[in-house]
């Protein structure tokens, strides 16, 4: 039995079998830890042990700092508070629920400094979706937003095993800041073992049950030491800002561990929406933005009403990086977006470029500490221009809780990521789909990706999303929904002049069949175009026409 600081063996209970791990490398010096570590020591603590307690840390709305020192001190009283009033013991399940706030912040550190392992939930989330997470995760302790407490309370009786919830964003003598208060600054953190559970992080976006990914207390720091170090190359004079929620892994990283790791500041926002980000960008000055291509789109089409002047580094991921979004927001900034792949299961960012290596089209190659290959269907890696299944290796990986889908993450040692990519002859990784998002059409296989980049390049074209609609005589045709920008007029004419657009753009038989105008396209919480629904829509339309005939 190795070293454990869980009492609470839930977690350790739940991992995988072993032989299902996927290999983990530890090869870069930076990543060499010892087998004790508490992430939140190792942030906090050792960021004032460097002498960086009076620098600001967090930042927010009206002026809102805290500095390492006030963060620390917070997020020391919050654990007390779980240990002491709140019965927490190490290795315990605490459900997470805010907007970004610096409260949120200070509860995730507080958590991790208990020896707790922290659930974070987006805030969209609805009584069902909290239910399936605090039951799979077995949470016992919740700290949520009063504001966003109403769903949860609705879960509260199909979750037997939350005994205690607290609140924080509230006056109330029992919420968590007046708790907090009345404790000392002072705490000892747990002394977790460097494989100790740091925090499950459900999956988004798709169908079926979320899945847990489960991440040690090593890995949240291994990620700061590898995309960071190589590729973002982030100062301690930065502020970091953007919009993904902390409950997202991406955000987790980008919006907090990252700019603590090096000393930075953190603009944390409620409401970034794209809309909401440029005005707090120019408002604080702040200097790197972490978001998703959607959100860079949107600003650069409204950018000359905005000052983006302070920025100097943006980081997109989610979802692939259409070219003419990557060109949009160059010629509204000057800024080469550094585009990366990242997933729950990996944590963070695995495939990436810096600003000089920018390739239009492509997501980068594999950031030092991992390896990527695209793999045929026996798991053989594919030669050059072949379009196969994306497959990785570094210091994080996949270990879901308690889960039959570990086996299809994770194959040979390799994570599986679902997606569909090749290899240029250059070595740049170029993204073609996820693996169900390939359309089949008369025999082709079409990445709906690259049609929905042709048509972004189009002047018309707002936002899109294309997939495989059933047809009686193809079989499957390629369908585009589209959003055109104000001013243009949707019909035959627009259909017509889209189509051959993209015919223009990429081979000529991957154009859109059918055209359909929408107001809106369906997005996941984190920005991500579940083509799934238009999927689903497209298959219902079919079955609809095929009764109405009969
Ligand atoms: C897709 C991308 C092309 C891809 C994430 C950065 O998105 C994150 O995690 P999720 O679990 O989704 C993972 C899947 O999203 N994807 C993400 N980034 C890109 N596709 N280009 C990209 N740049 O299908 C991947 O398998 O929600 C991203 C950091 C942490 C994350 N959790």
């Amino acid at each position: 039995m190795t070293y454990t600081a869980h009492i609470d063996t839930f977690a350790r209970d739940n991992l995988p079998p072993r032989a299902q791990w996927p290999n983990f490398l530890f090869e870069l010096p930076e990543l060499q830890y010892p087998e004790r570590m508490n992430c939140a020591t190792e942030l906090l603590d050792r960021a004032l042990e460097r002498g960086w307690g009076e620098r600001r840390a967090i930042l927010a709305p009206n002026g809102f700092v805290w500095t390492y020192r006030q963060l620390r001190d917070e997020a020391n009283r919050i654990a007390r508070v779980l240990v002491e009033d709140l019965g927490l013991v190490a290795g315990n399940r605490v459900l997470l629920r805010g907007p970004n706030s610096p409260m949120m912040a200070a509860c995730w550190f507080a958590v991790m400094k208990a020896g707790g392992i922290a659930v974070g939930t987006m805030p969209l989330l609805r009584a069902a979706e909290l239910t399936k997470i605090v039951t799979k995760a077995n949470v016992s302790h919740a700290l949520c937003d009063a504001r966003l407490v109403d769903e949860l309370a609705k879960a509260r009786p199909g979750c037997p095993s939350l005994k205690t919830v607290a609140l924080f964003q509230t006056d109330a003598a029992d919420g968590i800041e007046a708790l907090a208060a009345r404790k000392s600054a002072e705490f000892t953190d747990v002394p977790t073992a460097a494989e100790d559970t740091a925090l499950i992080a459900f999956t988004s976006g798709t169908t079926g049950e979320p899945k847990g990914t489960m991440h040690f207390h090593r890995d949240v720091v291994a990620v700061c030491d590898c995309f960071p170090k190589s590729t973002l190359r982030a100062l301690p004079d930065d502020l970091f800002t953007g919009s993904p929620p902390l409950a997202f892994t991406f955000g987790l990283g980008g919006l907090l561990l990252f700019p603590l790791r090096i000393g930075a500041a953190t603009l944390l926002l409620e409401k970034a929406s794209p809309d909401a980000l440029p005005a707090a960008i120019a408002q604080h000055r702040a200097t790197v933005l972490f978001t998703a291509p959607t959100s860079y789109r949107a600003m650069a089409l409204q950018a000359s009403r905005a000052d983006f002047a302070s920025l100097r580094k943006c980081v997109s991921a989610g979802e692939a990086l259409p070219a003419a979004t990557r060109a949009l927001w160059r010629e509204a900034t000057g800024i080469e977006i550094i585009d990366g792949i990242g997933s729950t299961e990996m944590l963070h960012i695995f495939i990436s470029h810096d600003e000089a290596g920018a390739k239009p089209g492509a997501t980068g190659k594999p950031i030092p500490g991992y390896r990527a290959c695209v793999m045929d269907d026996e798991g053989r890696p594919l030669p050059p221009g072949q379009v196969g299944k994306l497959a990785v290796m570094g210091p994080t990986g996949c270990r879901y809780l308690a889960d039959p889908r570990q086996t299809n993450y994770v194959r040979d040692g390799w994570n599986y990521t679902g997606d569909a990519y090749l290899v240029d002859e250059h070595g740049y990784f170029v993204y073609q789909a996820r693996t169900d998002d390939m359309i089949v059409s008369a025999g082709y296989n079409i990445a709906g990706p690259e049609v929905e980049a042709a048509l972004l390049a189009h002047p018309a074209v707002a936002e899109c999303g294309v997939v495989a609609s059933p047809d009686e005589e193809r079989g499957t045709i390629v369908k585009a929904f589209v959003v055109l920008k104000p001013g243009n007029e949707p019909g035959d004419a627009l259909v017509k002049a889209l189509q051959e657009h993209v015919k223009s753009q990429i081979a000529p038989y991957k154009y859109p069949r059918a055209i359909e105008f929408v107001s809106g396209l369906p997005r996941t919480e984190t920005g991500k175009l579940q083509r799934f629904q238009l999927r689903q829509l497209e298959l219902q339309r079919a079955h609809q026409r095929a009764s109405g005939a009969a």
